[in-house]
């Protein structure tokens, strides 16, 4: 017998995979979590029916989410994941040596346990000695914890449920002050072919509040449209100034030093998005 998994990705597209097992599935108290095997990219995390990791694509998103700002920054020593509870970023983030501490704060308890039992090779670092885990809104941990931060990245679901104040003006004005007089965060904003209303609108609160505001992209199969963006907003560093004659080479799949620069060359139709 054969069974897939499709998502729904819009109304009218939807991305379809051939699966071999079943692991686990749950309602937890924020999102039905599901964890499959698929043939194509192996195990794979899904919440409330999105894919939101797998183990064949996902160093593309965490490394891309998490080098591009910590290089950008030079000197990172704190920094907070907001959701990520696979640990995905948190395992890009350790392997900087300037930092000191790493904070994840994850609404849902069980997507930090799941993965930590069946995504051993995404979670491995949820347990290092730097990593402090929160099981927390993290709305309400920024707006708590002021001037804290050097960099801040928004590892969120898509704008529905527990994410949507992820993706509001008053977060973002929270992250500001979370952060330190230097500080750079990075929010995922979804596909510049079928989300281009929230990455304009997203493009326009950041740069509202941060005087640097700089969209990047890169190839992630499994998202919708396989295209995907990040909005980063920046107190001081401009990461089209990094001097990438400094980076040092680290274990990566994607990020390289030619693609910190690389990514922030737009094609037309996205930077039309936020002219
Ligand atoms: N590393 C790629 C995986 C994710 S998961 C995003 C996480 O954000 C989920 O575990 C979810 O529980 C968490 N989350 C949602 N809202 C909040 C909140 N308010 N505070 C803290 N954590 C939250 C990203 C996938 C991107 C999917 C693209 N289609």
């Amino acid at each position: 017998m054969e069974l897939w998994y499709t998502e729904f990705q819009t109304p009218n597209v939807g991305i379809t995979c051939k699966t071999k097992k079943t692991y686990h599935t749950e309602k937890t108290e924020f999102q039905d979590l599901a964890l499959i095997e698929t043939e194509q990219f192996g195990r794979m995390l899904v919440l409330d029916g999105t894919v939101q990791t797998t183990i064949e694509d996902e160093f593309v998103y965490h490394e891309m989410i998490s080098h591009v700002p910590l290089f950008t920054h030079q000197n990172p020593k704190k920094v907070l994941v907001i959701g990520g509870g696979d640990g995905g970023a948190i395992r890009e983030i350790i392997k900087h040596p300037s930092v000191e501490k790493a904070v994840l704060c994850e609404i849902d308890r069980r997507v930090i346990e799941v993965s930590k039992e069946y995504l051993p090779e995404i979670s491995c670092a949820l347990n290092d000695k730097k990593v402090e885990v929160l099981v927390a809104d993290g709305i309400k941990y920024v707006k708590e914890n002021k001037g804290e931060f050097d960099v801040i990245l928004v590892d969120s679901t898509d704008p529905v449920g527990p994410a949507v104040g992820l993706f509001a003006v008053d977060f973002y004005r929270s992250i500001y002050e979370a952060l330190k007089e230097d500080g750079i965060f990075v929010a995922q904003t979804e596909s510049p072919f079928f989300h281009k209303d929230l990455i304009k609108s997203v493009y326009r609160d950041v740069s509202s509040i941060f005087p640097i505001t700089r969209l990047y992209t890169c190839a992630i199969p499994t998202y919708p449209s396989g295209y995907w963006s990040f909005t980063m907003g920046s107190k001081k560093y401009d990461p089209l100034e990094t001097d990438i004659s400094k980076i040092p080479d680290l274990d990566t799949k994607y990020y390289c030093p030619q693609i910190h620069k690389a990514v922030f060359a737009l094609p037309k139709f996205v930077a039309d998005l936020v002219k």
